[in-house]
């Protein structure tokens, strides 16, 4: 009886002291999972989220090449660019996107910041634009100083940029740079989730193939000089030592009315100016672009 006894009771005991480890268990157990699918849908996110940054950046670049100016930013949110704009939203409907595509995993249309400074002949934005290769050139030969910047060496010094497109990650705001409405952002901020993307000037410079149809001109004498030729529609000034892109086929001048023709391109493939006291800049056509030697 007493054996019996003993033997209804113990198990019963340790059933429930069982039972009690097992719910311990099953519940760090569930707590774990539930934390590593909410990590595991978290990067997830951003993978899609980088994914359609890049289809933006591509599709930004394919509408330089095909238009021969970058888009404005969207305004209204209506996807379709709005003159004057330099930041907004992506105009997706313009690019030839979906809504979708130029938005983040949480459905938000990303930011966009297209370069809108007036450089010679015209912005990058400009839709009567004759001559992004030369626009391209003044921002590279720093003739022109861009606006929209973003951070390099993890925050130490900005580059001078055509577009960014920005999402604001995880989080689903943005911080540091990205958060304070200049137009200076970052990508190397260990405190923010943020994710943008970024075009060069040189880049599209390159994927124009702007190089083999324009001269690089540097101008080496102490004095000013005045080009006119290609697109340009007035007089443009190279200041002594400064370099300036010109199309071929441009003419030179000695003074600000373009009426004294100091130089051709057109059919020369050198042009030497050392022999005038005022005129020392000497040009050489080398094939893809002009230097001074
Ligand atoms: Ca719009
Ligand atoms: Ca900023
Ligand atoms: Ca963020």
């Amino acid at each position: 009886m007493s054996f019996s006894g003993n033997k209804v009771d113990r198990p019963s005991g340790f059933t429930l002291l069982e039972m009690a480890l097992v719910l311990v268990i099953v519940g760090i157990l569930l707590t774990l999972s539930l934390t590593l699918m909410l990590n595991l849908s978290k990067t997830n996110r951003l993978k899609k989220t980088q994914n359609r940054l890049e289809i933006v950046r591509d599709a930004l670049v394919g509408y330089m090449l095909n238009h021969s100016r970058l888009p404005y930013a969207d305004a209204n949110s209506d996807g379709i660019e709005d003159s004057g704009q330099y930041v907004g939203k992506v105009p997706y409907v313009s690019l030839g996107l979906t809504k979708a595509e130029s938005s983040d995993a949480y459905g938000q249309v990303f930011d966009y910041d297209v370069e809108g400074s007036p450089a010679i002949n015209g912005s990058l934005t400009d839709t009567t634009s004759q001559n992004i290769c030369h626009q391209l050139g003044a921002y590279i030969d720093g003739v022109t100083t861009a606006t929209t910047r973003v951070t390099l060496d993890g925050g130490k010094s900005f580059a001078n940029v055509a577009f960014v497109i920005l999402a604001k990650g995880n989080n689903k705001q943005y911080e540091g740079e990205n958060s304070d409405g200049d137009r200076d952002y970052e990508s190397q901020n260990p405190n923010s989730d943020d994710l943008i993307k970024w075009e060069g000037f040189i880049l599209l410079y390159n994927k124009l193939g702007c190089g083999k149809e324009f001269y690089r001109l540097l101008n080496n004498s102490s004095k000013d000089i005045y080009v006119l030729g290609g697109d340009y529609s007035s007089c443009t000034k190279i200041s002594n030592n400064k370099e300036a892109f010109i199309q071929k086929g441009a003419y030179g001048y000695s003074n600000n009315t373009c009426t004294n023709q100091i130089f051709s391109f057109s059919d020369c493939e050198q042009a030497d100016f050392g022999s005038s006291a005022n005129r020392d800049t000497k040009v050489e056509w080398d094939g893809v672009s002009v230097t001074d030697r």
